[in-house]
């Protein structure tokens, strides 16, 4: 605990409050205060109010029905998430506004209009179609961040089937559990992707990843071309190009969708070693992220808003697909890496395209630290008026940095708690309205209901630290686990009755400000990505020179948190350095580079209790240098002294 407890007294210190600025005040979507007390008097008038901004083709007739831990909403209601996101807005004045505006890695770019991409998708639902997708099937996407994904993602809402994008970060074999698990038909790959001038071998690894699985058929984009190598099974793999050629140009009727369908799966990592496939629904989820749009990120039709985020985690998917897009907004996507060709990537697109709303993640943020202010210096930033920050807490430091070198001391912050589960940002300040202290997630927005209890489920006194919850149903929650309700009951609701648990510990100061901890559960943030210690560890034993392995998060200045992974050896085995370069690469090839352990500890035995549960926390202060607190429970307490030795060796 004593290192939260640090970082958390650095944090309650932070005394600089930011009010909005009178001008930012008065220009804001939301900007009279009392929409908190109105959305809190009557949560379900407020999302009916809200859901106003989408297009219904039936009406609901009710506003929720809740039977925890399933909640339905807007009841009755019919719409479709590809006419929201696109076709509405060709009918209208928005027809030829830029949808999309995309920056390949190595320099091509292209621009979508809301016209040319209804095309688009309406052409790739065609070829769906065509493939033998039909409404409730799941169509697996594996692509790099190029138009293609969005197009894909689009096209599969439009017919309304069940999309689940795979980050192209992914192994084959992870890949592989996620297309078993969703049962995906029909998988959307490219040939390969740019990343760093490097290529991904997308195909390669889908190959690999579809064997024996209900895969059909694979939809092949030609990224990179000849150069990939990729190779085409006949029957099964078609290109893109090719078959959209052939593609009827007709409109694709958007199906009506009932609001509490399945829109998509998104598979993301908890305590065990088997990912869940978060389940959101189509009516809920969408107001939840077009509400998000106007509110927290104050969304108009002259902004260009650039969320830094893969589409291949949920961030991507609310804030460079549906929330902006649903809301008519210029979103910029751009495929690479940040620091390809150069350091200054961002900073020549938010210049080049006159970014408006910029939205990235605090261990960005402390890379461009690193990198130094001179880089951003560079280019024309004045275009920016407001930033946000998500996937882990930020500190205060990161956020000055970010207010002065990227906001020009202008343009506010909006640090963002959300979760893959919850849909949206759930505990973000309304720029307009609430003032921003650096290192804390403000308040819940309007509509949301979250508090922090103890173990008992009482609220914690004010600055005490606790369980983070969230206690009404809310539209954009997710609905349960891909064929696990029983996991989903048991994971978010099992601890509090009829209560959200987050997974994140957090404390409410005097002024009703949220300051989260970080996962209180086995789950490690790098970078702003989950990984599950389980998943890591599970990897590490497949490895047949490994005996036992315990892995943990140990802070880290630049990605958060790091993985550290405590590896016990099997008789005659030598642990040497080869041998730690080789079990990092084993958990890449398993799982992705995302869960690659920063360093290996070899040690002849895991510190555990009495009741051989592996005392992870001690390992965690181990690795993070910190004193050996009690270790009465120790099955061996001299296997402490020498972990830290071995750690200091390590190090
Ligand atoms: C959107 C996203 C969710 C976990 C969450 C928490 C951490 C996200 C945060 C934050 C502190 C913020 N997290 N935003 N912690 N401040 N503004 O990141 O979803 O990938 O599911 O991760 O990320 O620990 O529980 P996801």
């Amino acid at each position: 605990m004593s290192a939260e407890s640090n970082q958390l007294d650095a944090l309650l210190s932070e005394s600089r409050v930011f009010p909005p600025s009178e001008a930012f005040r008065a220009q804001a979507n939301f900007n009279d205060p009392s929409v908190y007390e109105r959305a809190a008097a009557d949560p379900e008038a407020y999302w009916a109010e809200q859901a106003q901004h989408l297009t219904w083709f039936e009406p609901f007739t009710k506003v929720l029905e809740w039977d925890p831990p399933h909640a339905k909403w807007f009841i009755g209601g019919k719409l479709n998430a590809a006419y929201n996101a696109v076709d509405r807005h060709r009918e209208g004045p928005r027809k030829n506004k830029a949808a999309i505006l995309w920056e390949g890695e190595p320099g091509d770019s292209r621009v979508y209009t809301y016209d040319m991409l209804g095309r688009e998708v309406d052409r790739a639902a065609h070829m769906l179609h065509h493939l033998g997708v039909r409404k409730g099937d799941r169509v697996t996407i594996y692509l790099p961040m190029i138009p293609e994904l969005a197009i894909s993602v689009l096209a599969c809402a439009k017919i309304g089937a069940i999309h689940s994008v795979v980050f192209g970060g992914f192994s084959a074999k992870s890949l592989r559990e996620r297309i078993l698990d969703a049962d995906a038909r029909v998988l959307i790959t490219a040939d390969a992707g740019w990343r760093r001038g490097g290529q991904i071998p997308l195909k390669a690894n889908a190959d690999e990843a579809v064997a024996g699985t209900a895969v059909e058929k694979v939809l092949v984009v030609r990224r990179v071309g000849e150069a990939s190598g990729a190779k085409m099974t006949p029957g099964r793999d078609v290109y893109w190009d090719e078959l959209a050629a052939q593609m009827p140009k007709t409109p694709y009727p958007a199906e009506p969708m009932d609001a509490e369908d399945v829109l998509f799966l998104l598979y993301t990592s908890g305590t065990t070693g088997k990912p869940k496939g978060i389940v959101h629904s189509t009516g809920g989820y969408l107001v939840g992220a077009n509400t998000s749009l106007r509110s927290v990120f104050d969304l108009k039709d002259t902004d260009v808003f650039f969320c830094t985020a893969d589409i291949g985690w949920v961030t991507g998917h609310t804030y460079v697909v549906y929330g902006p897009l649903t809301a008519g907004a210029t979103v910029v996507m751009y495929e690479g890496a940040p620091d390809w060709p150069h350091r200054g990537r961002f900073w020549e697109i938010v210049e080049k395209y006159g970014v408006t709303i910029f939205y990235t993640a605090p261990t960005s943020i402390r890379t461009f630290m690193k990198w130094g202010p001179e880089i951003p210096a560079q280019y024309d930033l004045s275009s920016i008026r407001l930033m946000g920050s998500v996937g882990e807490p930020m500190n205060p430091e990161a956020w000055m940095w970010y207010h002065e070198h990227i906001g020009g001391g202008r343009a506010p912050i909006v640090d963002t708690w959300w979760q893959t589960e919850t849909g949206c940002a759930m505990i973000a300040p309304l720029p307009g309205l609430v003032a921003a202290k650096p290192g804390s997630v403000t308040r819940p927005v309007p509509g949301i209901s979250a508090a922090v209890l103890d173990e008992e489920g009482n609220p914690v006194e004010l600055g005490h630290g606790g369980y983070l919850v969230i206690t009404k149903p809310w539209p954009s929650m997710m609905r349960t686990i891909w064929r696990d309700d029983e996991r989903f009951r048991r994971s978010y609701f099992g601890k509090f009755p009829g209560v959200y648990l987050a997974g994140d510990g957090a404390r409410v100061d005097e002024d009703g400000y949220f300051w989260v901890l970080g996962r209180i559960d086995d789950v490690i943030n790098v970078s702003g990505h989950r990984i599950g210690t389980m998943e890591v560890e599970s990897a590490l034993v497949d490895h047949p020179a490994v005996a036992e392995a315990a892995v943990i998060g140990r802070s880290h200045e630049v990605k958060g948190q790091a993985i550290t992974a405590f590896v016990t050896v099997k008789e005659g085995v030598t642990a040497d350095e080869a041998l730690a370069k080789e079990l990092k690469q084993h958990v890449v090839d398993k799982i992705g580079a995302l869960a690659r352990p920063e360093e290996i500890i070899f040690t002849a035995e895991l510190p555990k209790t009495r009741s051989a549960k592996i005392m992870r926390r001690l390992l965690r202060d181990i690795a993070e240098g910190r004193v050996i607190g009690d270790t009465t429970t120790l099955a061996d307490p001299g296997v402490i002294e020498e972990l830290k030795k071995l750690y200091k060796e390590n190090d």
